[in-house]
């Protein structure tokens, strides 16, 4: 790497990963020393039916490589999925920041972001309840900033010493390590009850946003306080948001469920599946910003990592966008190697008091010493800097740069004192001088105290059908719990929140139903629904179930114009190879009934065709597909013969259900898709 100055855009990352790609296709086999390999069938025996020996260095060098092969899984976060893009700036925010990736909207910043979900290990399934994670790192020309954001915008605790008991308890139990990837078990909901500031995070993680639909359907949160200070050296408070350009929207719980079955790599794939077909996922970023003088000016602690700026109260100010364009080469050299760490900033970002932001800033580092196996992770080619980094840190495991010349160390005159220390004025990072004093205490500010006032802001935010699922999920979750203690701590914890909320969950898990008044929050904030959110077909996966002798002129006339909108589709039938219409053309069948599921679909179109009311199986078969996909609220269409199954399931005319009669079908489904789900239909 040189030592000029780096020439930042969306592809620097990219050449600078391209000098460590490797293409084994059409090349020899060597050892890993490079010597070519004769035999890699067999090892070397005394005698065809002898022992193995121990000069087989092949034998010897390719399995213990294998041995070798797994490095410990992220404690938490174990699950994710990575993918490269870039990000670019609307407009200046100099005002506020002297961040350089922040000051130019020319500059394309390349960018590694990883999703995750949090409890289960690297092979459960997508679709749990559970938080997701959404970490950026921006590859910027003063070095590596790492947004290591959340998709919910507050936390379970308060103080990062708390860290170690909240992932304890969540995690499997220790005895006999069930469940696996989720919260409803005993030692969670314990944890809950006697650690109340966790209240608001868990009514986020009980609402929908806790079973995203998608990845690129979900918003990310920085949660804590973070500063922005501009080059006079003045400092403003900030919180970090990514707002999907495809809406928030989420599953059902049931399918959800059904989905980590049927698909456990649900959201992987979907992510993967829309980068390759060039259905680039977009985010846009905001920032709330408050002045420092108005530290003290809301009715709650703007360093709670437990609390929200309200929306309404502190206007989220678009800046700029994220656009993820490429998938990785090679999942464990990208996803699981990349470093995240808090403390990875760049000048103009700092940080503020927040005791959870304190704690992570000495997590991250140490538990990449362990999982990557030693200090030189910095080296590994998804983690390095795009412009050039000098120090006199040396050695240890797996050092691959060769650091010339006999001085490695400050201050020094053999080398003129280099490498060199750069004044702020030149862009040296220097931290806030925030003046601190007091004595060393433990113990917390009161107006970290009130743990339950937000909590019922968001529970007025959300829509008739959002609060049911919320009492559905708290009903499931604290209903697994075998102790009925907890259960009952459980719901006079939130009677403190809502009481109609606390009575409805104790009533359905068996529990004496609380007393109390609950919280006197009256206020809602509109931008915590997801009903508010933005809505639009484009991307949507639609089912399409045909059978031999469909109306292929029309029904490709159809497909067209979902097409148009930018919404996929996968042709269903009874068998595999080409389903041919009634003149005779013919369409590749996708999947058979048992290849894929109706919970893999947004929305269900039904043609059916030729014998398909009569035929047991199709029949069968579609009516599942049909009745299930009713079930989740989903869109479902049917033109021809589909509109038998509709007949016969009562459900012409019901919301979301759009049938061939109409003239101008394709409009109406497509607008019926937009809407994601259809809340207001009756289901049994
Ligand atoms: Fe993390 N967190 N965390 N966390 N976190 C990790 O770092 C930790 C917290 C988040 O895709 C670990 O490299 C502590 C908040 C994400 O690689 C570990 C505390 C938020 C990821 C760790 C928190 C997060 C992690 C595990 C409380 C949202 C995945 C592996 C003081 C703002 C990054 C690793 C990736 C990962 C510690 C709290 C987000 C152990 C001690 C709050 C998205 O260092």
């Amino acid at each position: 790497m040189s030592d000029d100055k780096p020439k930042i855009n969306g592809s620097s990352k990219q050449e600078q990963l391209e000098q460590f790609k490797v293409d084994d296709t059409n090349k020899k086999m060597t050892t890993n020393q490079g010597l070519p390999v004769s035999n890699d069938e067999l090892s070397l025996t005394a005698g065809k039916r002898g022992p193995t020996l121990m000069e087989d260095f092949h034998f010897r060098e390719k399995v213990t490589h294998f041995d070798h092969e797994r490095i410990p899984e992220r404690v938490v976060h174990a699950r994710g999925f990575g993918v490269h893009g870039e990000f670019e700036l609307y407009e200046s925010m100099k005002a506020y920041t002297k961040a350089k990736f922040l000051q130019d909207p020319k500059v394309k910043t390349p960018v590694f972001v990883r999703f995750s979900t949090v409890v289960g290990s690297r092979g459960s399934a997508d679709t749990v309840r559970d938080v997701r994670g959404f970490a950026t790192k921006f590859y910027t020309e003063e070095g590596n900033y790492d947004l290591v954001a959340n998709n919910m915008p507050v936390f379970f605790i308060q103080d990062g010493i708390k860290f170690p008991d909240i992932v304890h308890a969540i995690k499997p139990e220790p005895h006999n390590e069930i469940p696996q990837a989720s919260g409803a078990h005993d030692t969670f909901w314990d944890f809950v009850a006697n650690n109340q500031e966790s209240a608001h995070q868990v009514m986020w993680l009980m609402s929908d946003r806790a079973i995203p639909r998608s990845f690129r359907m979900m918003q990310g949160f920085g949660i804590h306080t973070f500063r922005f200070v501009n080059d006079q050296g003045k400092a403003h408070f900030v919180k970090f948001h990514w707002i999907p350009k495809l809406g928030v929207h989420s599953l059902v719980w049931d399918e959800a469920q059904k989905i980590a079955g049927k698909k456990p790599d649900y959201n992987r794939q979907d992510l993967y599946d829309a980068i390759e077909m060039g259905d680039f996922p977009e985010y846009e970023f905001g920032v709330q910003i408050i002045e420092e003088k108005d530290e003290f000016a809301f009715d709650f602690d703007i360093l709670d990592p437990t609390k929200i700026w309200p929306e309404e109260d502190v206007p989220v100010k678009i800046i700029g966008k994220l656009t993820l364009n490429r998938n990785v080469d090679n999942f464990f050299a990208e996803t699981e190697q990349v470093a995240f760490h808090p403390g990875h900033v760049v000048p103009g970002i700092d940080f503020t008091n927040d005791p959870l932001l304190q704690g992570r800033l000495f997590s991250y580092i140490d538990t990449q010493l362990l999982r990557l196996g030693g200090p030189n992770f910095h080296e590994i080619p998804v983690n390095k800097p795009v412009c050039p980094f000098h120090n006199n840190q040396r050695d240890g495991f797996h050092r691959q740069t060769i650091n010339k010349g006999q001085v490695s160390y400050h201050n020094n005159s053999l080398a003129a004192n280099t490498p060199a220390t750069t004044p702020e004025k030149e862009g040296g990072y220097a931290h806030y001088q925030e003046k601190v004093e007091g004595s060393k205490i433990l113990e917390r500010s009161e107006s970290f105290n009130d743990h339950f006032s937000q909590v019922k802001l968001f529970w007025n935010s959300m829509s008739p059908h959002e609060q049911q699922h919320i009492i559905d999920a708290f009903s499931f979750e604290v209903g697994s719990v075998k102790s009925m203690n907890v259960r009952q701590q459980v719901v006079e914890m939130y009677a403190h929140v809502d009481l109609e909320l606390a009575t409805q969950v104790a009533n359905n898990i068996g529990v004496i139903p609380p007393t109390g008044e609950g919280s006197s929050v009256t206020k809602a904030s509109p931008a915590l629904s997801q009903a508010n959110t933005m809505k639009t077909p484009a991307t949507r996966k639609v089912g399409v179930i045909l059978n031999n002798g469909f109306n292929d002129a029309e029904v490709k006339e159809i497909l067209h114009g979902l097409n148009a909108e930018g919404i996929v589709y996968e042709i269903i039938s009874e068998k595999q190879g080409v389903v041919t219409g009634i003149n005779d053309v013919d369409l590749m069948v996708d999947h058979t009934f048992t290849t894929t599921d109706p919970v893999l679909y947004d929305a269900i179109y039904v043609v059916g065709g030729g014998d398909s009311l009569d035929n047991n199986v199709f029949h069968k078969q579609t009516t599942y597909y049909v009745k299930e996909a009713f079930k989740h609220y989903k869109p479902i269409g049917a033109t021809h013969d589909g509109v038998g199954w509709l007949e016969e399931s009562n459900m012409t005319g019901t919301p979301g259900v759009v049938d061939g009669n109409n003239n101008d079908f394709v409009n109406k489904f497509v607008g019926a898709i937009a809407a994601h789900r259809h809340w207001d239909r009756k289901v049994n």
